[in-house]
């Protein structure tokens, strides 16, 4: 199959998702080609039947805001056409599935070309719910040939708050479990934890949403009764704040604040605890990496998160914003070898079972197939 593959091409999960499926598709034998304003940060261009296509988005005195969106479309449209693309597939309905639709009706007169898209998260909870984007949302998404969302919470929502009546399609984030792995021996842990400590990791994009002054806050509580440092990994407008709070706490020469990394598949074994705060998770990518490599989430129990960890068998779950509830979870976790190794077992055992690449990707595979059918 000939595939067109468009997302964010920075850090955020839904680009990850994008990138690994297009890498895996490729691995597989489909031909990719990512449409993007820049290479998708995971991508390994050297692997066979990987395609990039840059959007340029030339501005003009005119433009207060270039128009990303058109220069997007034309692009698919071009590509879709030099390539001969059965598909494109989108991730993150804004403005994407606008950008498809405008192409798919640019090719209308000598082809069909069908159009998937995936909703990931806060394209429908935060993102496409407000006003100025709410109404083109739902229409494109309506418009698409078929829709995937990345857990059946996420499924609900769309339907509660959009009222799509499409047929929505759940295939969960997934994760490769080959390249995620336990490190027993956490060889590499000396360099951030020179004195033997236990290593707590946190990943995100650094947005309000996932909360990362929590991670200090539950951190300080930690570091009253166990020797541990906090990697903080990723950027975004709240590492300023949570340097800050770190400071204000004193603990910040234990919080190593590491900026976006590109390896995190190495980083993650290190740790013994995973920190996800969030106030929402569609999913929640990182969890599930982390599940991967044996290292136990403490989170929060919003959105699809519950579709993941199981509370108390391979991860714990707390309110948002409960500091001493998940605080006392990672401490447990960090004193009890047994409870640890016990939980960090099922965790990958969960996600080897239910969320590994050769589980998930077959579902991308036969729902492009059925939407090409449904297309004849
Ligand atoms: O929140 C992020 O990390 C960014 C966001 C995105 O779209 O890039 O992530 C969403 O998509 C991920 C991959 O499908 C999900 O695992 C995350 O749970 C989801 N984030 C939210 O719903 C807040």
């Amino acid at each position: 199959m000939n595939v067109g593959i468009t997302c964010y091409p920075t850090y955020g999960g839904s680009g990850i998702v994008a990138t690994e499926l297009g890498m895996e598709l490729a691995a597989r034998g489909h031909e990719v080609h990512f449409i993007t304003y820049a290479n998708p940060i995971r991508l390994d261009p050297d692997i066979p039947r990987i395609h990039y296509h840059e959007v340029e988005v030339s501005t003009y005195p005119l433009f207060q805001y270039p128009p990303y969106c058109l220069a997007l479309a034309s692009r698919m449209a071009e590509v879709a056409e030099s390539y001969k693309l059965d598909l494109l597939h989108v991730h993150y309905a804004v403005p994407h599935a606008v950008s498809a639709m405008l192409a798919q009706q640019m090719l209308a007169p000598t082809r069909w070309l069908p159009f998937i898209t995936t909703l990931h998260g806060t394209d429908i909870t935060l993102v496409g719910v407000d006003p100025s984007y709410f109404s083109i949302t739902k229409f494109s998404i309506e418009k698409s040939d078929g829709i995937t969302s990345i857990s059946d919470y996420l499924r609900g929502q769309t339907v509660e708050v959009f009222g799509v009546t499409n047929e929505i399609r759940v295939i969960k984030n997934f994760v490769n479990c080959d390249l995620y792995r336990s490190d027993n021996e956490k060889k590499g842990a000396a360099a951030y934890a020179p004195n033997g400590e236990k290593l707590i990791i946190h990943l995100s994009n650094f947005r309000p949403v996932k909360r990362p002054l929590d991670c200090i806050r539950i951190f300080a509580e930690v570091r009253k009764t166990v020797r541990a440092r906090l990697l903080m990994v990723g950027d975004g407008p709240e590492r300023g704040p949570a340097e800050h709070l770190a400071r204000m706490l004193k603990v910040q020469d234990d919080v190593i604040f590491m900026g976006k990394q590109n390896h995190v598949e190495r980083l993650i074994p290190l740790a013994h605890v995973l920190l996800m705060p969030s106030e929402m998770e569609s999913f929640g990518l990182v969890a599930l990496e982390a599940m991967a490599c044996g290292v136990v989430p403490v989170a929060t129990r919003v959105g699809g998160v519950p579709e993941l960890i199981t509370h108390e068998e391979d991860g714990f779950l707390e309110q948002v914003g409960d500091i001493a509830a998940q605080a006392a979870r990672a401490t447990m976790l960090l004193i009890d070898d047994e409870l640890h190794y016990r939980m960090a077992k099922a965790g990958r055992w969960n996600a080897t079972e239910r969320f590994c690449t050769d589980r998930i990707i077959p579902q991308y595979e036969k729902h492009y197939a059925d939407v090409l059918n449904a297309a004849l």
